[in-house]
């Protein structure tokens, strides 16, 4: 069977498998916490920022998760989503068999087949495929934890192509601009010293809707101090109202303001002349270049007049070095994104906040030493082969890139494993290529703990547990304080749900590499690594999280010769780098697309309440908030005759329409844009309590711009007018 349909209602629903508790067992009792307490150590999943918490049993149910008080990314509190993590594990939609693609009367559907059934036919088809085509040919798309035992067990096989989609849609960008102009990147959890900061500017970056943990809280600390906080964002976002002053600029114009702000600190001779003089390269050519950039000149690209350009560029000045332009996060905007993150890489430069207090401090994490397995040999061809030419400048895996070099009988990539992301919503504007890719391959593995969009593509779909279920890798990030921090099981995996490292051990098996996963349960390679620094797995199961001393200084010494890991070893600030490939050493910039008469610019965002679409269906966090609304302005809805609480159907320039959603009519947007949260209008049937409620963005966006540098799709330049839908 190589044609492959989309399959939207699985037969297997309801069949097999038994969960050991029922749904509504955390429902509030009149006393929590009299019955019998059990508590047991946990990271939260339910979005990447990884905060430690306690999970709570109260006669053997589920009852509450809270923070961690010991844990520096949440610092003893769980933000909305992590509070609802017990619904993640309720969930009655949950996949709970391995299921198999087969055709029965001529039609296509899923069988719920065993795990052994599964596994088979994956290792046959894997080994078909390098038979046929060469074993170098299998790609990995994945978010998460999980995903790297599946790496593992593709290395080994002898294929190494592999992408993350936090990667090309979302940092990829600010990950290449801070390369090239620092030598080594932002990292996660991002390396802003908000708390010390007394002035910080937010281009975008929507903190207190975008809700991550210890992120919020530094910032709201910093505020609480006095800081001052500029935001340059077209919507009134909860950080605009919380700001001094909001600079509410045109869609896509940020470079030019970027630049007007270098101009004045220059001009006006307010920068930090030692720590430039000291760390950075090329200031003579950034001096020229910005003489051309006035802020009477940025007044006509973003519509912000040139005196608060200059006084929000001398309140930066004032509060150097503990001045912090925020880096952003999710970065992949117009397709100019990387020139825009390294204007803002610069500017930071400039106001000397780069391993600073208040600034970027620099981040350490635990020396945990790998567990002592083979290291599968490196396959000659990987990710790399496939991006070189077109992006030598990347860090990691391009997945729009590896959607298309997947497309067509001559594909290079002929099989995937598709481990915790929802391509259809996740990659914009690529569901025709998605499906396309789907119809190409020989083989397609999902491994989701829902039945999400992209498990209707798939051949085989493999249901993993949730993390309340499992044990992952011992959290250890570069940060602030080195801290380790465990996930363990609370419970047995429910239904027949397994976790990530079970599956990809037993395929490896099937494929005869079992020598790379020499161990029977996970948890014997977490405590070999625990006992490497002095710990174990019985004390992490007790104590949770783990604080371990700085072996560096988190700031720059005050005569520190710092070396930098870029090729002239200090702050690039004109990059040699892009000028050898042809791109502009210094930040460009480039009028965005202005919307079609009758058209608004498709703005989107978060919620505090749901992680993109893998929390939509969360029962516990679909109460908080069931649906997305679309904002208008007054003016804007009155020109389209609609009006608070009217359903309107979202319609792109190429006449792909929405699901219908409802409008909230607002002052916080402006009159030439639309927003939206993005995660909702799901459309498989199996997600029973989202499907079909409110609307897609990733489904309307028809103009993605591909950053040069980065590859990344740029997600901001579509646009949507509204049809208001006769009331059904
Ligand atoms: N609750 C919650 N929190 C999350 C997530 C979640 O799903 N839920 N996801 C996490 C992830 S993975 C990421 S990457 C981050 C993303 O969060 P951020 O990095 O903060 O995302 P941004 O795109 O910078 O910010 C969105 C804001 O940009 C504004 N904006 C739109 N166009 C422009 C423009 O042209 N110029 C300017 N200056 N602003 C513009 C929008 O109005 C909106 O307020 O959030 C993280 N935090
Ligand atoms: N249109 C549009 N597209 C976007 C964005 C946007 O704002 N708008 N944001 C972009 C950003 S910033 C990012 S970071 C990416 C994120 O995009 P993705 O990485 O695709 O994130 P999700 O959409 O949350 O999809 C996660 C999938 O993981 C599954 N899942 C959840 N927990 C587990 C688990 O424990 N195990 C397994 N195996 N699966 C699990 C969920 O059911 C879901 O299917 O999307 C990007 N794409
Ligand atoms: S920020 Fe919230 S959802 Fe993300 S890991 Fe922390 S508690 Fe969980
Ligand atoms: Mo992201």
């Amino acid at each position: 069977m190589n044609r492959r349909e989309f399959l939207k209602i699985s037969t297997a629903l309801g069949v097999g498998g038994t969960m050991p508790v029922l749904l509504g067992g955390c429902a509030s009792k009149p006393l929590p916490g009299t019955g019998q307490v059990t508590t047991s150590p946990t990271v939260c999943n339910m979005c990447f920022w990884q905060c430690a918490g306690t999970l709570y049993q109260e006669d053997g149910k589920p009852w509450k998760v809270v923070g961690h008080p010991d844990d520096p990314h949440c610092e003893g509190r769980l933000c909305t989503r992590g509070t609802g993590g017990i619904g993640a594990y309720l969930d009655p939609d949950r996949l709970r068999q391995p299921l198999l693609r087969v055709e029965k009367g001529g039609q296509q559907q899923f069988m719920p087949v065993s795990w052994d059934e599964a596994f088979d036919f994956i290792a046959k088809r894997m080994n078909a495929i390098g038979e046929q085509h060469g074993r170098d040919r299998l790609a990995l798309l994945s978010h998460g934890d999980g995903g790297k035992h599946f790496r593992h067990m593709l290395r080994a096989f002898g294929s190494h192509a592999y992408a993350h989609p936090s990667f090309a849609q979302c940092r990829g960008p600010r990950a290449t601009a801070f390369g090239l102009t620092y030598g080594e990147g932002v990292g996660s959890p991002d390396r802003t010293d908000m708390a010390n900061s007394r002035c910080i500017v937010l281009i975008g970056s929507h903190l207190g809707e975008n809700l991550h943990n210890s992120q919020v809280q530094t910032w709201v600390q910093a505020l609480d101090k006095g800081a001052t906080l500029i935001t340059v964002d077209p919507r009134f976002s909860v950080a605009a109202s919380k700001s001094d002053y909001w600079l509410p600029i045109k869609p896509g114009t940020d470079i030019a303001l970027l630049l007007a702000w270098m101009n004045v600190l220059i001009n006006e001779d307010l920068y930090d002349h030692d720590y430039v003089a000291r760390y950075c390269s090329g200031f003579e050519q950034l001096v020229a270049y910005v003489q051309a950039f006035n802020p009477e000149w940025a007044y006509l690209e973003t519509g912000l007049e040139p005196g608060v350009i200059r006084a929000t560029a001398r309140t930066m000045a004032q509060a150097m070095p503990a001045s912090l332009v925020h880096p952003g996060r999710f970065t992949a905007w117009y397709g100019n994104d990387t020139q825009r993150c390294r204007a803002i890489a610069i500017l930071n430069a400039l106001l000397g906040s780069w391993g600073r207090p208040g600034g970027f401090y620099r981040q350490e994490k635990v020396e945990l030493p790998h567990y002592p397995a083979p290291r599968p040999p490196k396959p000659q061809r990987d990710w790399r082969a496939i991006v070189q030419g077109d992006f030598p400048l990347v860090s990691s895996g391009i997945s729009n890139q590896l959607i298309e070099h997947s497309i067509g009988p001559d594909a290079f990539i002929k099989g995937w494993f598709v481990y915790a992301t929802n391509l259809p919503m996740t990659v914009p504007g690529m569901g025709e290529q998605i499906k396309a890719a789907a119809e190409s391959l020989a083989l397609m593995v999902v491994i989701d703990t829902m039945p999400a969009e992209i498990t209707g593509y798939a051949d085989v779909v493999l249901p993993e547990c949730t993390y309340l279920e499992r044990y992952d890798d011992i959290r250890n990030k570069a940060e602030r304080i080195p801290t380790l921090a465990l996930r363990m099981p609370a419970f047995e995996p429910g239904y027949e749900s397994k976790p990530a490292w079970w599956m990809a051990k037993g395929i490896a098996e099937r494929l005869g590499l079992g020598e790379y996963f020499p161990y029977k349960d996970y948890s014997e390679v977490l405590d070999w690594q625990l006992k490497q620094v002095g710990s174990s797995l019985s004390e992490m199961q007790q104590i949770g999280v783990k604080p371990f001393g700085r072996k560096t200084a988190p700031y720059f010494g005050v005569d520190e010769a710092v070396q930098f890991n870029t090729p002239s070893g200090k702050i690039e600030l004109y990059s040699n780098i892009l000028a050898d490939v042809g791109q502009d050493p210094l930040p460009r910039y480039t009028p965005p697309e202005r919307p079609p008469a009758g058209y608004y610019h498709l703005n989107f965002g978060r919620s505090p309440a749901h992680t993109f679409g893998r929390t939509t269906n969360n029962p516990q966090l679909f109460e908080l908030m069931p649906e997305n609304t679309v904002w208008v302005h007054p003016t804007a809805a009155a020109t389209l005759r609609i009006a608070n609480g009217d359903y309107v159907e979202l319609q792109n320039p190429e006449g792909r329409r929405s699901n219908r959603i409802r409008v909230r009519v607002t002052e916080r947007i402006r009159p030439d844009s639309v927003f939206m949260v993005h995660g909702f209008g799901h459309t498989d049937k199996r997600q029973r309590l989202t499907q079909g409620v409110g609307a897609d963005d990733a489904a309307l966006m028809h103009n993605v711009k591909i950053d040069p540098i980065a590859g990344s799709t740029g997600m901001r330049a579509s646009f949507v007018t509204l049809v208001k839908r006769e009331v059904s």
